[in-house]
This record gives C-alpha cells, structure tokens and sequence, in this order.
C-alpha cells in the first residue's frame, strides 16, 4: 500500500516535472513572436501583462469614451434584434446567441466558399478547393484542420454586406465602450480529420479551452453558413467566465487551459455548446473562455467579424484581413 503511494506519488511528480517542461516550452515557443509584437507596437506590452487581469482591464476602462445612446443604428439585417438586450446577455453570460442571417446573404457567402480555394492550416502553400480536402490531404501528405480564404472573402459582398452591418458596431460600441472598431473578418471551413495534431489543433482554436489577450476588451460575432450540429465541430462557450475571474486566470501565462480545471471554477453547467441552423449568429466576448471542437463528421463553415479597442498588431491575426 505504502508502496503503491510511493510510486504513485513518483508518477504525480514526475507528471509535475513533465507538464512544467511543456509549459516552459509552450512559453518559450511564443518568446519571438512577443518580441515581434512588441516592436511593432509598444503599447502591446502593457496589454498584454494587465489585461488578463479584472483590476487591469476595470484600469483600462477609465480611458473608455461612451457610447451615443442605442437609437436607430441605421438599415441593418438583424431586423427584430433588439441591440440593448444583446449587450445585457454579453454583460451577464458574455455570450448572446440568436442572430439570424438572411438566407440570401448566408447562401451567397457559402456559395463563394464552395467556389473559391482557401488555404489549409493557415498556410499559404496549403491552397485547395473545399470540396477536394481529403484529395487535398494525400496531396500535401498531412491533415488539413482548417481551411480560410484570408482576404479573398473581401472580393464577397454578402460578407462585406454583414462585416458593415450598423447593428454589429452599435452593440460592439455600447459593450466595448465609444472607441469600438471593426478589426478582423474571417471565413473558414473546420474539417474532420482523424490526424490533426496538438499544434494544429491549438493553431485553429480546437479542442482546447482558451481566452483571446489580442487587446484590452474586444468582441466576436461569429455565424454558421452551414448547419451545425455535435458532430459539425459546434463552437463552445463558458458562461460567465469573462465576468468572474478565478484568480489564477488572471495570473496566468497561458491562455489556453485543460477542461477540468476551467469547469471545475465555472461549473459543469457553464459551457454553452452552440448548434443551429445555417444562418444562426451569436457574438461572445472572447476574454470568457470558450473553443471550437474537431467536426466528427460534416465540415463546418464559419464567418467571423471582431471588434477592439486598439489598434490591433498584425502578426496576432493569421493572415486574414485586419482593419485598420
Ligand atoms: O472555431 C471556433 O469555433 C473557435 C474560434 C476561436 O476560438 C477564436 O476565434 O478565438
């Protein structure tokens, strides 16, 4: 018995020993790419050190310039979303789900997806048709997880139609605070694939739970052009972990974290699994822990349209077009 704790207690440290390797590695890894950041803006620093703190960013919310009063933001496609209730649910859950694009608009952006050759890992060297992905697989000798159109989805004008839809900035600017501005817009397919790895699963946002830290305070409004069901690789979303912190985190290095422990602090009711029809729309903010999932079965095709405070860096995106 004595023993049996022995070993196992050798087996925990050894595992202790292990995982702080691997974390020192995972930070070591990303030293460069920080450098970078920081010569390219400065003022990424500081962000990047306090904002994944509460008392950092409630700091950074004193700078903050208010909002014009929700009035009629203009001709929007979201007719019958009531921009004010949206930002309640972000304040509250950090998640509001129940957007619905217009089939005309959802059908035209998928119908250009299908058309057009997207980039495989967020590799350009990794080009192909959509509809050729296991080809695609045995061509390039590796599994492709994710395939995006990077600044190709420009040339769409239903995906522009919904980048510049008024009611995205309105709710963007009453939840962000007055100096809210569009950022980032991306289309991309996840794809089942058995051989993903680790790195291209962390790479894609998949299988792990993490919070962005690319700014002080920004926003996400994400839309399925496909149907999405559990085995469509559904976005996942933890309520309410972007309002109460667990202190550790806050003082962490990493952003992303195992499941356990993320549930143990939120609560095994707290994850949102979010499936729906082609269409459907949710935006969350993203300092709430949250990721997508491997698809089993059906390729999943997603559009996604943030928002920020500050003049975003441009290595923190993968390529897809930043606005500046
Ligand atoms: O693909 C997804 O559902 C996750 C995307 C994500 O985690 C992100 O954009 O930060």
């Amino acid at each position: 018995m004595k023993l049996a704790t022995k070993d196992n207690s050798d087996a925990t440290s050894l595992e202790a020993v292990a995982r702080s390797g691997s974390l020192l590695r995972r930070i070591a890894v990303r030293v460069p790419t920080y450098l970078k950041d920081l010569r390219e803006n400065p003022a990424w620093l500081p962000m990047f050190i306090l904002a994944r703190t509460m008392p950092g960013r409630r700091l950074h919310w004193l700078g903050a310039e208010r909002a014009r009063s929700f009035d009629s933001p203009g001709r929007t496609m979201f007719d019958g979303t009531d921009p004010e209730t949206v930002v309640e649910a972000l304040r509250s859950d950090g998640l509001f789900s129940g957007f619905l694009l217009p089939p005309a608009i959802h059908e035209e952006i998928a119908a250009f997806a299908q058309r057009t050759p997207c980039f495989g890992n967020f590799d350009r060297r990794l080009e192909f048709m959509p509809g050729e992905h296991t080809e695609a697989e045995r061509q390039f000798g590796r599994s492709l997880l994710s395939g995006h159109y990077f600044e190709r989805i420009l040339e769409c004008p239903a995906a522009l139609a919904v980048q510049k839809d008024p009611l995205l900035l309105d709710v963007a600017r009453h939840y962000l605070g007055g100096q809210a501005k569009l950022i980032t817009t991306r289309v991309w397919w996840s794809f089942p694939t058995g051989k993903a790895s680790d790195a291209d699963k962390n790479l894609a946002s998949l299988g792990k739970y993490h919070f962005d830290l690319d700014d002080w305070r920004m926003l996400k409004f994400f839309f399925y052009l496909v149907p999405v069901d559990a085995g469509t690789g559904p976005h996942v979303y933890v309520k309410g972990s972007q309002r109460r912190r667990a202190l550790r985190h806050q003082l962490t290095l990493l952003v992303g974290h195992p499941a356990e422990d993320v549930l143990n602090v939120y609560g095994p009711q707290s994850p949102v699994t979010l499936t729906g029809k082609a269409g459907l729309g949710f935006v969350e903010d993203p300092f709430g822990f949250h990721m997508g999932t491997v698809p089993a079965h059906t390729p999943r095709l997603m559009m996604e349209v943030g928002f920020g405070v500050s003049r975003p860096s441009r290595r923190r995106f993968h390529g897809e077009p930043v606005i500046r």
